[in-house]
């Protein structure tokens, strides 16, 4: 990661993860149930002793605390927000686990593959509760509070339906790329685009620079996305520690591929080669042929710089001055340029 980012995302997340324990803490009785979600979130091992395993990037609750600070010069007023956007991104991770059958989860086994599907499905629902447990913390008077709870649930239920269509995709033989762009939109970018709009409406920011905050979320999330396709099919195994060739060996229908499935004058065979059972190595660079044919890594790349830029452009003239502005930037631009 790169070295200001590291910096800006390690001093946030200290100040997250002690909302977050904060809140957890506050119940007393919930014995293992909180020790799950303690393992889920890096703080514990398996056997529920302290370890100093670092958890996610905790991306979401950096942008929303940098965005209220950027409006206010204080992050304070969105610390409950940040600890709840964090909290349901873990909470969605837990059951995405369960879902997909992923057995680790950050180089550590998932929650299902230690205590079982119900009592993971227990502790991502309990994760849940208290990310609402956080946002009724929030020092708002009760018209802007119903406001950000609105927001809130609108987000978890276009995760929900970005999820859905991630998995009905799979099952599809073609899917547009204009259906890939709005289920990335509720699987990746919502979170993302609520992060730095609550963050921005903690701080009591008007209407029209709410608006400038989430575009930014918006757009970024998306092209964080996108540049997650394009790592998977040409990424560097070394950087990304995923294995090569893995996201067209698993027939994952990516931006990439469905540019091609729509626009390669060779779709029908690249649709005939998702078809099969399996693919070979062989079948897998004809796969790679097409791509390269079709242009797909201009395509994607450009998308996610174009999506950037715009991104960018929402920040310009917003909170002159301001250090947090330039600390958002930053977290964007190295989402959409890393290249692990
Ligand atoms: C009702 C909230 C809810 C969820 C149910 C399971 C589900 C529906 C949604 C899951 C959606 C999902 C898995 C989205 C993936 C988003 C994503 C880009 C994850 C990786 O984010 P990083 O890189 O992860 O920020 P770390 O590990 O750093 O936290």
């Amino acid at each position: 990661m790169a070295d200001p980012v590291t910096a800006i995302l390690e001093t946030y997340s200290a100040l997250t993860n002690n909302e977050i324990r904060r809140i957890i803490e506050s119940r007393k009785s919930t014995g293992r149930l909180q020790g799950m979600m303690m393992y889920h979130l890096g703080w514990v091992d398996e056997h529920f002793g302290p370890c100093d395993f670092r958890g996610g990037k905790q991306l979401r609750s950096t942008m929303c605390l940098l965005a209220c600070e950027a409006v206010t010069g204080d992050y304070r007023k969105a610390l409950p927000a940040a600890a709840a956007v964090e909290l349901v991104h873990n909470f969605s991770l837990i059951h995405d686990d369960i879902e997909d059958g992923d057995e680790k989860r950050r180089h550590r086994y998932t929650v299902w593959k230690l205590w079982g599907v119900p009592q993971a499905i227990n502790t991502g629902d309990a994760m849940d509760v208290v990310s609402y447990m956080a946002i009724m913390d929030l020092d708002l008077d009760p018209a802007a509070m119903v406001e950000v709870l609105r927001v809130f649930n609108d987000t978890i239920m276009q995760l929900c339906e970005g999820q859905y269509l991630d998995m009905d995709f799979q099952t599809r033989g073609s899917v547009t790329v204009e259906e890939y762009l709005k289920m990335i939109t509720g699987k990746t970018a919502a979170l993302i685009e609520a992060s730095t709009a609550i963050g921005a409406m903690a701080a009591g920011a008007d209407r029209k620079t709410v608006q400038h905050f989430r575009s930014f979320g918006h757009k970024i999330g998306v092209a964080f996305q996108i540049q997650d396709d394009l790592l998977g099919i040409w990424g560097d195994p070394a950087k990304t520690g995923k294995s090569a060739r893995n996201d067209i060996r698993n027939k994952k229908k990516t931006l990439p591929v469905l540019y091609a499935m729509q626009y390669s004058p060779r779709k029908d065979e690249l649709k005939s080669l998702y078809a099969k059972e399996e693919l070979s190595e062989a079948d897998i660079d004809r796969v790679f042929d097409i791509l390269t044919q079709a242009k797909s890594y201009e395509f994607t790349a450009q998308k996610a710089r174009q999506l950037k830029d715009e991104a960018m452009a929402e920040l310009d003239g917003l909170c002159p001055g301001s250090r947090a502005i330039e600390d958002l930037r930053a977290i964007g631009r190295f989402l959409v340029e890393r290249d692990y």
